[in-house]
């Protein structure tokens, strides 16, 4: 505990001398949210992150998250220094959609609007025609679908089937998921919801559909946590990283929030609800990547950027 203490005042030291500012993601560990909130940093959803780190005035932003968010910052401001602290920390999204076959796939449907999801490498953005996060990916198909255009969809396929189901676009889907949200189980669910019967089930969309099909709120991880504030229950069952946990029970500290059931009966699973990327942001690894950028620090080709930048400014000029 001692040892925690002093690397939050080293860190908090460093990000002053280095003109830094941390920007960390709900699925991080409790004690890195509130550290960035305590100095003046922000905690949020991937594109809240992307944004407050554009408008922030610091030369360096600090990304407590995997390693997508980084590059989208990167992309969104290629003048500032973008360090994480750790760049093994990626995503089982960003690695299922390799761009050399993703590309392969978009090359065989030439005909198709290539939309992709914010979980993605800079090389995947660069070759989609839009962008999309969780929050505003029905609105997005929607009105394409609308426009009557053959959409490719990639990668996470839960998210896709839950858009397809919304909006009734069909879409020529990448068979992507997300380690963590493909694990809830609706059986144990069910079983849960019968022992808290007041309680709101809150579902992320890259969870399993006959998961998503027991919500009583779905939507991106901002959304959710607006839901826990806005819904009158006591209880809320939770389907997505428990990082979430720390925002939501700030934001009501008289409400009980409960994990989603990862497996029957406590199985073994692959995450449990916990995302091991994102686990590998720590104290330790955001004072040392302060310390000592070399090997921390995120660089994506201008052309790239150039590229990237396209689909990703189409869907920040369409949320604004
Ligand atoms: O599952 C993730 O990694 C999410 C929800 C990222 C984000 O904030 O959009
Ligand atoms: Fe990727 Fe899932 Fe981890 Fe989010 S929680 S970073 S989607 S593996």
């Amino acid at each position: 505990i001692e040892e925690k203490a002093q690397y939050k005042e080293k860190i908090k030291q460093l990000l002053i001398e280095k003109n830094a500012v941390l920007v960390a993601h709900y699925y991080t560990d409790p004690e890195i949210q509130a550290l960035a909130e305590e100095t003046g940093g922000c905690v949020a959803d991937s594109l809240e992150m992307a944004r407050f780190g554009k408008l922030h005035p610091a030369k360096t932003l600090i990304v407590a998250g995997v390693k997508f968010m980084g590059e989208t910052a990167k992309i969104l401001t290629p003048e500032k220094r973008i360090l994480m602290p750790e760049l093994e920390a990626t995503c089982s999204l960003d690695l299922g959609c390799p761009i050399e076959e993703f590309s392969a796939f978009c090359d065989a449907h030439p005909d198709h609007t290539v939309v992709v999801y914010a979980n993605t490498s800079a090389a995947v953005k660069a070759r989609a025609d839009w962008v999309v996060t969780s929050s505003i990916a029905l609105e997005i198909v929607d009105m394409l679908d609308g426009e009557g255009k053959p959409i490719i969809w990639g990668p996470d396929r839960h998210l896709g089937a839950y858009i397809e189901k919304e909006t009734g676009a069909k879409m020529l889907m990448w068979q992507g998921a997300c380690i963590v949200h493909d694990e809830f189980k609706a059986n144990a669910l069910r079983e849960l919801k019968l022992q808290y019967p007041e309680a709101a089930v809150l579902v992320h969309p890259e969870s399993p559909a006959n998961v998503v099909a027991m919500a009583d709120a779905v939507g991106s991880t901002s959304q959710l946590i607006q839901a826990s504030q806005e819904m009158p229950n006591s209880h809320f069952i939770v389907a997505t990283d428990k990082g979430i946990f720390y925002k939501m029970e700030q934001a009501n500290p008289d409400k009980t929030f409960l994990a989603a059931p990862t497996g029957g009966n406590g199985a073994t699973c692959k995450s449990c609800a916990s995302c091991p990327w994102m686990a590998m942001n720590g104290l330790k690894s955001i004072h040392d990547a302060l310390v000592s950028p070399v090997g921390k620090e995120i660089h994506v080709d201008e052309s790239l950027i150039a590229k990237a930048l396209i689909p990703l400014n189409r869907m920040l000029n369409f949320a604004a």
